[in-house]
């Protein structure tokens, strides 16, 4: 088996840490999907990271798929709750979080492109996704010590990478101020050894 990533996907880090919490030993073959000689397209026709190459050689893509399979193949730390109703409030959390990651990495690549490239009504758009998911996850979580349920899970992990990610790659944000639940919760998840191992190289 080897996970096929980049240092700076929220979406890998997701896998990545789900890896180290289960304890299941996995090389990672570093790519950057956006380059013209990535090997990702021969796995996923999507060309997106991370991608979980079995060692039969199948493929198993979107970050959601791939951790909610990790879970079925070890015990150690179960990261999906087994109860209907409570895995259906972890995987909208991780639906939202994922979400906003996405709107956040929209933005990222619109601006990479030239000034006169650049959509600002499509940036704006994608900055109101970021900013009503925030104040969602925010009201959601309230004063709970966890987002989903009593117990730490893909929830949280969900939760903490899109917070990491929204501080690495836009840390004029002030989300923590605005919502201190988070920052706290952040603080917690930070202290693991699976996200400090996975943090985003300094760009
Ligand atoms: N829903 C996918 C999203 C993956 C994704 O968007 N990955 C980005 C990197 S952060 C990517 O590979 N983008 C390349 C592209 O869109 O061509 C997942 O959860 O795995």
């Amino acid at each position: 088996m080897k996970l096929i990533a980049s240092l700076t996907s929220p979406f890998a880090r997701k896998v990545r840490i789900a890896l180290i919490e289960k304890k299941i030993d996995c090389p990672l073959e570093e790519t950057q999907p956006w380059a013209l000689d990535t090997v990702v397209p021969q796995y996923n026709p999507l060309g997106k990271v991370p991608v979980l190459v079995l060692d039969d050689g199948s493929a198993i893509f979107d970050s959601r798929v791939i951790v909610e399979y990790l879970d079925t193949i070890s015990p150690v730390s179960r990261l999906f709750p087994q109860d209907t109703r409570t895995l259906l409030g972890a995987r909208r959390w991780e639906a939202l979080a994922d979400g906003i990651c996405e709107a956040a990495a929209a933005v990222v690549v619109e601006k990479r492109r030239s000034h006169v490239q650049q959509s600002p009504e499509w940036i704006a758009r994608q900055q109101g996704k970021v900013e009503r998911g925030v104040a969602q996850l925010s009201a959601d979580l309230g004063d709970k010590l966890w987002c989903n349920g009593d117990a730490y899970g893909i929830a949280d992990i969900a939760v903490g990478v899109c917070l990491g990610y929204l501080d690495f790659r836009f840390p004029e944000l002030a989300w923590k101020e605005r919502h201190p639940n988070l920052a706290a919760l952040q603080q917690k998840l930070e202290a693991r050894p699976s996200f400090t191992e996975t943090l985003p190289p300094a760009i």
